[in-house]
């Protein structure tokens, strides 16, 4: 944890409740870009504190700010509180949220009292500005990447702020986080790191397009493996996690990435996501180098097995280069996550089963496959949620409808039939049952499930109801 020293201003951030244990990498980017000299930064984490809303009450007297990180749906209900009660304890303390969500919807945040400036996209630079500004009584006034209320009430907006390369912030200060603490809730030592922003790609259902406009940064690998070595040497880890949202933009970078953790002589595995182009343009060399330095898994977004789907989503990505990557994939011995989103607007019963049998065909490729299926869920921005509003969709229309707005329960949206959704729920559970490395007293549940699956045969799941009840889905949010 950071130092106390004499007479620096205290900022305050929260990370909200969620079931995952991910390190927040968001405070803990914008945390350690403010000088440490001037500046004691404390994290507050909902998923470690048993009571947040006190612990952040107790931090206010003297501080500069509350800054709160926010993902869209259930993370929002507990920023609101964790706010809320910030303002009560000290209405004079400015609440900022910054993340994907005020960065898609930054104005409406503002709608919520509780809320007084919203960043939007990269926070660095914005949430440095904004606190030296805080510092020195100054207004936000011109401060770009940010919304503001005013004492009017009235909301300002700044506009947006040029993406920085991230080699121009300082590195990540660990120490402002307990790292043992998220290694025990992980249950193993494994450290979340990013190497790089935003993605080049223009996918129609996500929001990174949206919010970061296909613009990429990506750290210099010779400093990032440089920086593992020290965090390495106060919390050995055995895993790295990349949470990038596209790691293998720059082939070369991949490389030299590699070759110095190799050069290191750390030793640790590491796993993170990649496309499936990216994958088929990297040469042999690089995927036996990757695999030499720990790479253990990727995530390669597959997203729909229907070609004319691919095409609609504008994924830019081809069945063939999926199946290529996996190849090489299983070559190798790296595991994968192929996920697959079903139930886009208008989507046909022929695209959803192309879909299940495109999944089929990875699952049968290796037992380290896994081809997780979502439901597609509209997030603004996109054209393919343009055209459904356009058509009357209605997207939430409050920060409480957007809380409530659960991406991973499970629900399908409202293109999804009744009968569709229980297929599909269906194909999960026994492809997840057929595939997965069973223990002997469950071998010949799997051969049953295997049968299922190579013959779409999904009535009477009588196996399903009894092992839900016995073991309940995991939440994810
Ligand atoms: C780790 C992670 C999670 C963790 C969250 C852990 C936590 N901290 O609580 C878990 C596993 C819980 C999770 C869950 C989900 N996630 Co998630 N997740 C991520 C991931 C991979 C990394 C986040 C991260 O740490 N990034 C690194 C930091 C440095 O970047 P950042 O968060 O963008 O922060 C920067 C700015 O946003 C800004 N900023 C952020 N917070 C703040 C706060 C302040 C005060 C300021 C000033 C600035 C600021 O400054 C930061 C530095 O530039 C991102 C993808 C990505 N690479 O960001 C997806 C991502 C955020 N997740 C996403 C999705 C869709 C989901 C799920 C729905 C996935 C699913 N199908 O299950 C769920 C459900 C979320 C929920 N409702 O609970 C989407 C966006 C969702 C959204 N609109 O909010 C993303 C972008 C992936 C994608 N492209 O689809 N996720
Ligand atoms: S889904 Fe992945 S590749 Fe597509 S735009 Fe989003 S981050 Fe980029």
């Amino acid at each position: 944890m950071s130092e106390a020293r004499a007479g620096r201003l205290k900022i305050v951030l929260y990370n909200p409740r969620a079931v995952f244990f991910t390190m927040p990498l968001a405070l803990l980017a914008i945390g350690s870009e403010l000088d440490p000299e001037t500046y004691e930064v404390v994290i507050v984490d909902g998923r470690l504190d048993p009571h947040p809303e006190k612990t952040v009450a107790a931090h206010l007297p003297g501080a500069l700010c509350l800054g709160v990180t926010v993902l869209t749906g259930a993370p929002i209900s507990d920023a609101v509180a964790v706010s809320q009660a910030a303002k009560r304890a000290r209405p004079d303390v400015p609440v900022v949220w910054g993340g994907w969500h005020p960065s898609m919807f930054g104005r409406e945040c503002l709608e919520e009292p509780c809320v007084d400036v919203t960043v939007q996209a990269q926070g660095e630079a914005t949430f440095a500005d904004i606190v030296e500004r805080l510092a020195a009584g100054r207004t936000l006034d011109g401060c770009a990447g940010c919304m503001y209320r005013d004492a009017q009430g009235r909301i300002h907006d700044n506009g947006p702020r040029a993406l920085i390369a991230l080699d121009r912030f300082r590195a990540h200060d660990y120490g402002l986080i307990p790292v043992e603490s998220y290694y025990r809730l992980k249950g193993k030592r494994q450290l979340d790191y990013i190497s790089s922003q935003g993605c080049n790609f223009r996918c129609a259902f996500c929001s990174d397009p949206f919010v970061y406009q296909r613009k990429w940064v990506g750290l210099d690998p010779r400093s990032m493996v440089e920086k593992l070595r020290e965090i390495h040497a106060r919390h050995p880890f055995d895993d790295v996690n990349f949470q990038d949202e596209t790691f293998f933009t720059r082939r070369e970078r991949v490389s030299a990435m590699a070759q110095d953790i190799v050069d290191s002589g750390l030793k640790f595995t590491w796993a993170a996501t990649m496309r499936a182009d990216q994958g088929v343009r990297m040469t042999d060399e690089i995927w036996r180098l990757a695999k030499r330095s720990g790479l253990r898994r990727l995530l390669v977004g597959v997203e729909s097995g229907d070609p004319e789907m691919l095409k609609r989503i504008r994924k830019d990505v081809t069945l063939e280069q999926v199946f290529a990557t996996a190849d090489k994939m299983r070559e190798l011995g790296i595991a994968g996550i192929f996920p697959f989103i079903v139930g886009f607007p208008d989507e046909s019963d022929r695209s959803v089963n192309a879909s299940i049998e495109v999944a089929k065909k990875l699952r049968r490729m290796s037992p380290s496959f896994e081809t997780p299926i979502f439901y597609f869920k509209p997030y603004p921005g996109s054209t393919i949620v343009a055209e459904a509003v356009a058509r009357g969709f209605k997207l939430p229309d409050s920060l409480d409808a957007w809380s409530r707005f659960d991406f991973v329960a499970g629900l399908p949206g409202p293109w999804v039939s009744a009968q569709r959704y229980s297929l599909i729920e269906r194909f999960k559970f026994f492809q997840e049952l057929a595939w997965k490395r069973a223990g002997a007293g469950e071998r010949w549940l799997q051969r049953l499930a295997r049968l299922r699956v190579e013959r779409d045969e999904y009535r009477w799941p009588i196996e399903m109801k009894v092992l839900q009840m016995l073991r309940p889905a995991k939440r994810l949010s």
